[in-house]
């Protein structure tokens, strides 16, 4: 049944101090449904000096107040009352992701909010584990170490997991104790502030979590060069982050970095056929392609190549694009108009670099039913060599590239030879094989005869170009706490 989105969403304000309130300018901006095009609502768009009063509440809160008298049982008890609390919204969540990014509901419904809960239920358990450590000193003094939180963490995101690329911050940072404003993606910022009332409610004290939606540009650039700010957390494209991170360097504010990726996925000729085709496909044209971890280069062996090129092709030929809210979709739109120009411009550029379409391809495929909405089709090519820019260069749509290989090195080879490395993979039925290809990619996640396996507990993140720092797991909460050593003579 598909989900009618008929009640209206109100507009939203900025979230600082526990309060909404309208931006310093009092401007204002559209929120579209990039499957209909229509306006959902609109937000209040945030300024400099917004971006001031948010981090004043948030060192506020941090220095004074409720939150740093919380004890670490309290405070673990207040993520899992979080968990709970995303959980009874959870259907509320999954259809403002849905309408604001034009996510298929089954995915937001069975992934996003889920992972989210679940992300704030693992760190909320592991907050009473925070403990410090004794060390050897002279016979007659004690040593021991203390792990504290940084104070103002600021999170910028982009617009393809709204929930999700905020929450895997937020929670291990609240966790590590300390405070935090965000600025969302210009396009999709309404799951951020849905939650910040969330948190409210759940009884996360005023200043802890502000929201100031805005340009990059202007409110990310003054989070980024905050002196108040310590600690700053990006997704987003490799380019943006270079320059956030030469901001920071101005304050020696810690940056964590997860940028651009262009995953390998090195399927050999003795894997299994079958498995590979499906995952080759989430690999690929997951959240419509726009997926930093997505794997949109496939390496084949060419014993199998042929065959990998038709089943490919066949798999992409038979989805249909469609609306997000229809939960039998598992493609939707892309997420933005210019998302939609920028995936245009890369079929063009394939096309003429000698690349060969064998599924989908722009003609006629942009717009859903009515001709409206920034719908592509899944797209394949085949005959992709490894230095052309459609294999170099992150598109971030539903754009597979095929290419052959003869020899594990070569594949190696082709695999790092961009200057991304976030994730990669590879399909064999060889274990010997599996170890030792994947101790030799260059990315910070490989999955073995799969793809995109994500538990709370393994960490991901960029190696080379792909940024810096890492998400989930216990390293997740490292990247939000610094060590002090305590030194006492007792002499
Ligand atoms: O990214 P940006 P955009 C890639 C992807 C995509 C392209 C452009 O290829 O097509 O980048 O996307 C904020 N100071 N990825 O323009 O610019 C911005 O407001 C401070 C891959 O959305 O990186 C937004 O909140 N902040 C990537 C966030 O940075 C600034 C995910 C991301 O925007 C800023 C996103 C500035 N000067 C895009 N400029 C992945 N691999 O996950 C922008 N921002």
């Amino acid at each position: 049944m598909t989900i009618q989105s008929d009640q209206a969403v109100a507009d939203r304000q900025l979230f600082i101090d526990g309060k909404f309130r309208p931006s310093e300018s009092g401007a204002s901006r559209e929120v579209v449904n990039p499957a209909t095009e229509e306006v959902i609502c609109r937000v209040a768009w945030g300024t400099v000096a917004d971006v001031e009063q948010a981090v004043d509440a948030a060192q506020r809160a941090f220095e004074g107040g409720e939150w740093p008298k919380l004890t670490l049982k309290q405070r673990g008890r207040l993520l899992q009352r979080i968990a709970d609390a995303i959980e009874e919204h959870a259907e509320e969540l999954a259809l403002l992701e849905s309408l604001d990014v034009g996510k298929p509901i089954a995915f937001t419904r069975g992934f996003d909010v889920p992972a989210a809960a679940d992300l704030f239920r693992y760190y909320g358990g592991l907050v009473e584990q925070l403990e410090g450590s004794a060390r050897p000193a002279g016979s007659r003094s004690l040593a021991y170490t203390r792990r504290e939180p940084l104070g103002v963490v600021a999170a910028i995101t982009p617009f393809n997991f709204p929930l999700n690329l905020l929450v895997n911050k937020l929670a291990p940072a609240l966790a590590a104790g300390n405070t935090f404003v965000h600025k969302p993606a210009e396009q999709t910022p309404l799951s951020t502030l849905r939650l910040a009332e969330i948190l409210s409610e759940a009884g996360l004290p005023a200043g802890v979590f502000n929201v100031v939606t805005g340009d990059g540009a202007t409110v990310g650039a003054r989070l980024a060069e905050h002196p108040g700010v310590h600690k700053l957390a990006f997704t987003g494209s490799t380019e943006t982050g270079k320059r956030l991170i030469a901001t920071a360097a101005g304050t020696l504010k810690k940056v964590t970095a997860e940028l651009g990726g262009k995953g390998a996925n090195i399927v050999f000729a003795d894997a299994d056929l079958d498995a590979v085709t499906q995952w080759a496909f989430q690999a690929a044209f997951f959240n419509t392609g726009q997926f930093c971890m997505s794997g949109s280069r496939l390496l084949v062996q060419r014993p199998v190549y042929q065959e990998m090129v038709d089943r490919m092709a066949a798999a992409a030929g038979a989805v249909t694009v469609g609306d997000p809210l229809d939960p039998q979709t598992v493609l939707g739109p892309l997420a933005h108009r210019a998302q939609l120009d920028r995936v245009v411009e890369y079929v063009a550029i394939a096309r003429a670099e000698g690349a060969v379409l064998r599924a989908g391809g722009t003609a006629g495929t942009t717009g859903g039913g009515d001709g409206r909405g920034f719908y592509h089709l899944p797209t394949v090519f085949s005959d992709v060599t490894p230095q052309m820019r459609i294999a170099q260069e992150e598109v971030f749509g539903p754009v597979l590239t095929i290419t052959p290989f003869d020899t594990e090195d070569e594949a190696v080879t082709i695999a790092n030879g961009t200057p991304f490395g976030l994730a990669a993979g590879l399909h064999t039925s060889d274990v010997s094989r599996a170890h030792q290809v994947a101790a030799r990619l260059e990315a910070g996640i490989v999955w073995v005869n799969a793809w995109a396996m994500f538990e709370n507990s393994t960490p991901f993140g960029g190696y080379k170009q792909s940024g810096y720092g890492r998400e989930l797991g216990p390293e997740g909460i490292e990247e939000y706490l610094q060590l002090k050593t305590v030194v006492i003579n007792a002499e």
